[in-house]
């Protein structure tokens, strides 16, 4: 199980993915994701530059080895960037290991401990009434869970709306900057969650994503507001950089709280975990270094009574869904996995096992991870330079975004 070779291949099937295959001597390859949104080159180089060169040669059986040979080698621990690229060359060798092996991955974690993965959706309108409508649809498509957004008197183009038939925050073309402006966020944010539960009723789940966007305490003002909708969680109120600003939020709100899809690593998570300052810890598989790393996250969760629930915005590529689902549907502490289905271009590049049925996803059986790359169309799509977008206040100081 010698590994002979490691391409990453760059492409923009709507939009920009990056992948890592590994190839061994006994003919079996394996793929991981690399997407590292807004900064995409950024990983390849570091994993053609930096990364690949030091695999020839090396067993790929030995997940755990090589994951510490890349995080302890470098000398220069954790970061995007590298944690990223550690995430795609672990993914791609638990595909080989299960492909070689004839097992589905998470056969290979332990089995699974549920019989599906419960999914939420993403439902959003400009108005209350079409956010409403739009949470009313997904439900009529099965979901039992859905997170809801919507626009926000006097802000252009807030988080969250989708324009079309999805979400897509990346965009082509100049960066774009947006206003934002907390007050009326604030005001009506209880008002649309009012709605929902009035005319949904009290079965379905409601979950809102604040975006890193909120001061503690305005975040503890919302979160307030928001209990007599009962939650199921309420995402990213604040940054999280310093995890001791979640204790003011805690000490005033019981809508449980779950951060993490821009965290990289356990240290990220430590004191919000020991502390049981949230409630979900919703690091990615491509971004918090590959499955080997969140059954870590996962552990340290667990006797802190805290759940998982893995990011899965279209900017995973599918095999980061896969790599989740795989996850999810063997780790005990499951919270829920976010949904946002990936458009028809993205899944003719990247045939996938997994599945979506009534409200829940399953991984499939197929030997490793499920996925593949159909590399001659993956290549029809060529790399096109996209941003996020970047938010400002009112009075041009710059904001979380
Ligand atoms: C988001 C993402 O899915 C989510 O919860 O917060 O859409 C996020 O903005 C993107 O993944 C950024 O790349
Ligand atoms: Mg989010």
């Amino acid at each position: 199980m010698t590994i002979t070779a490691g391409r990453v291949i760059v492409c923009s099937p709507g939009r920009n993915f990056v992948t890592l295959r590994l190839e061994t001597a006994d003919g079996v390859a394996g793929l991981g994701d690399a997407t590292l949104n807004g900064r995409e080159l950024a990983v390849a180089s570091y994993l053609n530059d930096h990364v690949v060169p030091l695999l020839i040669g090396r067993d790929a059986r030995r997940i755990e080895d090589i994951w510490q040979f890349l995080y302890k080698g470098a000398y220069w621990r954790r970061g995007p960037v590298t944690m990223t690229a550690i995430a795609a060359v672990d993914m791609a060798l638990w595909d080989i290991k299960g492909k070689a092996l004839g097992a589905p991955v998470y056969q290979l974690l332990g089995g699974a401990s549920r019989d599906a993965v419960t999914v939420y959706a993403h439902a959003s309108g400009e108005t209350i009434e079409d956010a409403v409508e739009s949470a009313r649809r997904h439900a009529g498509m099965g979901y039992t869970a859905v997170r809801v957004q919507c626009g926000i008197p006097g802000v252009e183009r807030p988080y969250g709306i989708a324009r079309g038939d999805r979400y897509e925050p990346a965009e082509r073309g100049p960066l774009s900057e947006t206003v934002w402006n907390t007050e009326p966020y604030l005001a009506i944010v209880p008002r649309l969650f009012d709605r929902l539960r009035r005319e949904l009723g009290s079965e379905i789940a409601l979950l809102h994503d604040a975006h890193h966007r909120l001061t503690p305490i305005e975040a503890a003002r919302l979160g307030r507001a928001l209990e007599p909708y009962s939650l199921f969680w309420l995402e990213d109120p604040t940054p999280a950089e310093n995890p001791e600003v979640f204790r003011l939020i805690r000490q005033h709100t019981t809508t449980p709280l779950a951060v993490g899809e821009v965290f990289n690593s356990i240290h990220d998570c430590r004191q919000l975990l020991e502390e049981q300052l949230v409630d979900y810890i919703r690091t990615s598989v491509a971004h918090a270094g590959g499955i080997t790393h969140m059954r870590r996250i996962a552990a340290v969760a667990e006797i802190h009574g805290v759940r998982m629930g893995s990011h899965g915005a279209t900017d995973l590529s599918p095999v980061c869904l896969a790599a989740a689902l795989h996850f999810d549907l063997h780790v005990h502490n499951f919270g829920i996995q976010e949904y946002m289905p990936h458009s028809a271009e993205t899944d003719r590049v990247f045939p996938h096992a997994y599945r979506f049925h009534a409200g829940v996803m399953h991984p499939g059986d197929a030997p490793g991870l499920g996925v593949e790359l159909d590399e001659a169309l993956a290549a029809t799509f060529p790399y096109e330079p996209a941003w996020l977008p970047v938010a400002r206040r009112a009075d041009g100081t710059m904001h979380d975004w």
